[in-house]
């Protein structure tokens, strides 16, 4: 590795780091350096095992060189190319890529930078899409607790992370939100997903009583919850969601940027779970993320509504100066040249069982609450210190950086989703150090 400045407490100063406790990092700081295959190595040179996929996004694993190159080919040969009324192929191709996995019906992509624009941009296009077809009074939008859909004003408006939405004023008017579907006392410890709880979706009836079906644009959900801390849908939830939807004219949105791109075990949560949404939002493993991209798939009746009028008229005003830039095009056709050569969407199925048994062996330690798994995720709920919400479960991501393994958590709950290129010695490994992290709490 080539030796790098040591940064010093001053040196850290300048750069205000996103969602971090800024202080007690600059004070004890967790850089990376190097990152190959499932590990991630300190400048230090110390070996870290990616228990995280780096943020959910790494599914193909680190450090692949196909995408490095296919990155700096792009870049000596056009780094940039306007997206709006010009092409360059790149875009082609990768949409082409992406149909096939996607569900039937959605054939339509449109690019942007990331998940919180690619939030954005569905919840526009279902706006825009009501309003095409002579349906405008059609404006409110439906959200979930303990949702998350990115942090631009749509996606904390629909989102329902307290901390994510408290500081920043009224955000969207007409929003509501469904219930979330957590439920320690029912569901506690179970395999896969819980047997009790889909009727709260039937709650969405009680939304289009209110409001009428007539002023409500459309529902968005993750189908897994991650950033919140993995809630696993109950079993026929998503698809009483599709039917109530489909029932009354709304559209259903899945934001699929944690649950896109094999992390189930097939390429898109809509097809793992056989619901197929109006709009899929998804980014991250889209790129592996080597650059930042996201995207949305829509289904072709709702791009054909927009492509009505004059062959001159932009249907649709909305887009990015980086929409479709070559250089991450050109990540993502790598990427799904990557994917699809080692089977890695559906390689969650394989592992998957595996994966469960370690998650549920951890059944029995000191302060844990609750286990649960699907595909390759994994969550892991602490019983909060009194009075001290989240402390234990940073305590322990803390440790287990210091033990060798990354972890994410939120709140008092660590979430598990590694690339999905790990093997089994590397669950015993990550399984193993984190028990050991959780005999060691307080
Ligand atoms: N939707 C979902 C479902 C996400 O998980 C976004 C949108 C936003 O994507 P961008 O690219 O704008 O960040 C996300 C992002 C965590 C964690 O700790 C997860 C995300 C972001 C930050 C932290 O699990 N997911």
């Amino acid at each position: 590795m080539t030796a790098q400045p040591k940064l010093d407490r001053a040196a850290l100063e300048a750069f205000w780091m996103p969602f971090t406790a800024n202080r007690q990092f600059k004070s004890n700081p967790r850089l990376l350096a190097k990152a190959s295959g499932m590990h991630y190595w300190t400048p230090e040179g110390r070996q870290g095992l990616d228990g995280a996929a780096g943020l959910w996004c790494v599914n193909a694993g680190h450090g692949r060189g196909e995408i490095a190159e296919a990155v700096s080919r792009q870049i000596a040969e056009m780094e940039y190319a306007p997206p709006f009324q010009m092409g360059h192929p790149g875009a082609f191709e990768l949409a082409n890529e992406l149909v096939p996995l996607l569900p039937d019906g959605l054939d339509h992509v449109f690019f942007t930078n990331s998940g919180s624009e690619s939030v954005d941009t569905a919840l526009k296009i279902a706006l825009a899409y009501h309003r095409a077809r002579g349906e405008g009074t059609r404006t409110r939008l439906i959200g979930r607790e303990r949702g998350y859909h990115g942090v631009g004003f749509g996606g904390i408006s629909v989102g329902g992370m307290v901390n994510n939405r408290k500081w920043f004023g009224a955000m969207l008017p007409g929003v509501d939100h469904l219930p979330h579907t957590h439920d320690l006392g029912r569901n506690a410890f179970t395999r896969g997903e819980p047997a009790w709880g889909a009727h709260l979706a039937d709650d969405l009836e009680r939304l289009v009583a209110l409001h009428d079906a007539s002023n409500i644009a459309a529902v968005i959900v993750e189908p897994v919850a991650g950033s919140t801390g993995v809630l696993i849908p109950p079993q026929g939830y998503l698809e009483r969601l599709r039917e109530i939807c489909r029932k009354h004219g709304i559209l259903l949105i899945f934001d699929e940027v944690i649950t896109g791109f094999g992390r189930l075990g097939a390429p898109f949560g809509a097809g793992y779970f056989g619901v197929t949404p109006d709009l899929i939002t998804m980014a991250k493993g889209l790129t592996n993320g080597a650059i930042p991209m996201g995207a949305v798939a829509a289904r072709r009746e709702i791009y054909e509504t927009f492509m009505q009028g004059p062959d001159n008229a932009i249907e649709l005003f909305h887009g990015y100066t980086y929409s479709a830039h070559p250089v991450a095009c050109a990540a993502g056709i790598a990427t799904q040249r990557i994917y699809r050569d080692e089977g890695l969407l559906t390689r969650a199925t394989e592992l998957g069982g595996y994966w469960a048994d370690a998650v549920h062996s951890l059944k029995g330690l000191p302060h844990v609450i609750d286990l649960r798994n699907l595909g390759l995720i994994g969550a892991v709920e602490l019983e909060p210190i009194p009075g001290k919400p989240g402390a234990r479960a940073f305590e322990a991501f803390v440790r287990a950086f210091e033990k060798g393994i990354l972890i994410r958590v939120t709140g008092d709950i660590i979430a598990l989703s590694p690339p999905l290129i790990i093997e089994r010695q590397h669950v015993d490994e990550l399984f193993g150090k984190l028990a050991d992290v959780l005999r060691s709490l307080a």
